[in-house]
């Protein structure tokens, strides 16, 4: 036996038991219906319950890698309902092969084992809970972690506000489940407003709550520029500040005296040492960051720091209002390549995801079609398009991300152009880009602004809404989609996934970022995580369980009340 527990641990332990027992505080019974978002494959009562205490242990298999990620989960979402918790209730050892027990038992301790299974799938897991204890085995350390999310949503969410909780009675039973899709994803712009490293942690715990795996951080945009360069300090000194913010409806374009604008400067940026906090407090929530940089379009922010980056040359400012803009990097001069493969090369330093968004949606070629550098290049390269030079950029782009071991991901414009068969196309402008580019044979990810853009209204009602972007999608309308209609069965498996965004034209705050992403966002994971076995009647009634799972947690969503009208 393989133990890694000290005697005078053992000792420690007992008096922590001791004392964390002696202290009163509420005794909390489960539901005996579990009710788990996203859905899992499958749920089995058992017979009789098992009672945690505060001096619940967690024993885990050793030499697993990346083990101690949904060890430390467990160990968080057990102090936050029995409070703090001594560090020593960890125990790492053996686990008997034939009972699939923890070869050690310390008396009067109660263990939550956690370990592999290798017949499980690839971030699959199963949780048995039975008298004598509760179980976790994982295909792999991901599917461990996504036990520890259900498990957190076995448990009432009383547990996790007020009083001191002294038990939790959970009824027997068995989880068994895996994800459907690999890719489930969810887009924050950071760009238009800026929120802190803080804020942005939260949005990745309810991300990981809700069992998604891929965090798009659009780090970039016109009204702000938001990485930390070491070479182009400009972009952090002039990009990641606008002088005012529109207030109220974009007019689209035609701004006169009358348009109101909030006067204080807007701004803020990441550091590189931030940017790698959030990468590695994601990779503790099996969430990959994957970085945006939009090019060649929605690109003020970086024009106005380094002018030489568009077509004319000209001073800009950080832009103020909304919307499509023409100026947009110069795809003439070499000048603006080597900026964005310094750019690249730092943030893929910065970010160790196999892909690396560039953008490439909503670029006008007005600047190029009146721009001697631009039309030399097309003349050079025989490209008789002006898309046809936006897809020459990407491809250079491309093939430098490429060099680096990456792939590149690009909205789905690029397809106009031209893409190699290692770029990742994701469909936002319905899923027509999406179907043909899988059909194609190119990987793609689905988020069509009729589904997945959460930036858009949840109620009819708009006036009693916070001010959005346009468009309605109610809890119902985003839960309907189907991912794969429109595909066979072989194109169907290059869509990777699917992925919710919000981009916050109108959104400032956490609190009103939150509300824009719960529920809805509860519904877009359930169609990547539980596809093929999706059921609105059986979400609606599970999702009014999260509610209180949300306020627990502090955090912000939009009233069920409504939903249920
Ligand atoms: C379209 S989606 C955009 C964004 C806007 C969004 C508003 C995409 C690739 N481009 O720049 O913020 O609509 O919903």
């Amino acid at each position: 036996m393989n133990m890694k527990i000290k005697t005078s641990h053992l000792l420690a332990v007992s008096l922590a038991t001791v004392i964390l027992s002696s202290c009163a505080g509420k005794a909390l019974e489960a539901a005996d219906t579990p009710s788990v978002i996203p859905l899992p494959e499958e749920i089995v009562t058992g017979e009789g319950s098992l009672t945690l205490f505060p001096d619940t242990g967690i024993f885990f298999s050793e030499d697993v890698p990346d083990m101690y990620r949904p060890v430390s989960a467990l160990q968080r979402l057990l102090t936050s309902v029995f409070g703090e918790r001594t560090e020593l209730t960890f125990c790492a050892g053996d686990i008997a092969a034939d009972s699939g027990e923890p070869e050690i038992r310390i008396p009067g301790r109660n263990w939550v084992t956690m370990a592999l299974d290798p017949e499980l799938p690839r971030s699959g897991y199963r949780i048995e809970i039975a008298p004598e204890g509760l179980k976790i085995l994982g295909g792999d350390a991901a599917g461990c972690f996504y036990a520890v999310e259900t498990l957190r949503q076995l448990i009432p969410a009383e547990a996790y506000v007020g009083e001191k909780v002294a038990s939790v009675t959970l009824p027997a039973l068995t989880v068994t489940d895996a994800p459907a899709m690999d890719y489930r994803g969810f887009m924050m712009d950071c760009a238009r407003h800026f929120f802190t490293v803080e804020e942005v942690k939260e949005v990745i715990d309810i991300m990981a709550m809700h069992k998604l795996n891929v965090f798009h951080w659009h780090l970039t945009d016109d009204q702000g520029w938001r990485i930390e360069s070491e070479k182009y300090p400009e972009l952090v000194r002039v990009g990641s500040v606008r002088k005012r913010t529109l207030i109220g409806k974009d007019p689209g374009g035609t701004y006169d005296e009358n348009t109101r604008y909030d006067e204080t400067p807007h701004g803020g940026f990441y550091t590189k040492e931030q940017m790698k906090e959030i990468v590695d407090y994601a990779a503790d929530r099996f969430i990959t960051v994957i970085p945006e940089v939009e090019f060649p379009g929605h690109a003020v922010a970086a024009l106005a720091s380094y002018p030489y980056l568009g077509c004319t040359g000209e001073q800009y400012e950080v832009r103020q209002t909304w919307d499509i803009d023409d100026r947009v990097f110069c795809m003439g001069k070499e000048t603006t390549f080597g900026f964005m493969e310094d750019i690249l090369a730092e943030v893929m330093e910065i970010f160790p995801s196999a892909y690396i968004h560039i953008g490439g949606d909503e670029c006008p070629d007005k600047m190029w079609r009146k721009c001697p550098d631009c039309t030399r290049r097309m003349k050079e390269e025989g490209l008789e398009s002006f898309r046809e030079l936006q897809g020459y950029g990407v491809a250079r782009l491309g093939d430098f991300v490429e060099s680096f071991g990456r792939h590149l991901i690009g909205w789905d414009e690029i397809l106009e152009a031209g893409v190699t068969p290692e770029t990742i196309v994701m469909s936002w402008r319905g899923t027509e880009g999406g179907i043909k580019a899988a059909r194609m044979g190119n990987r793609v990810i689905m988020c069509p602004t009729e589904y997945c853009y959460l930036d858009y209204y949840q109620f009819p009602d708009t006036e009693n809404e916070p001010l959005a972007w346009g468009g309605l999608i109610t809890l119902e309308k985003a839960y309907s989609f189907d991912p794969l209609s429109g595909l066979d069965e072989t194109s169907s498996r290059n869509v990777l996934g699917v992925q919710a965004n919000i981009w916050t034209e109108y959104i400032s705050t956490l609190d009103g970022f939150e509300y824009m992403m719960l529920p809805r966002v509860a519904a877009i994971s359930e169609t990547a995580w539980s596809y093929g076995r999706k059921d609105w009647t059986g979400f609606s009634s599970r999702i009014s369980r999260m509610y209180p799972l949300y306020d627990a947690c502090g955090y912000t969503h939009a009233p069920s009340s409504r939903i249920e009208e």
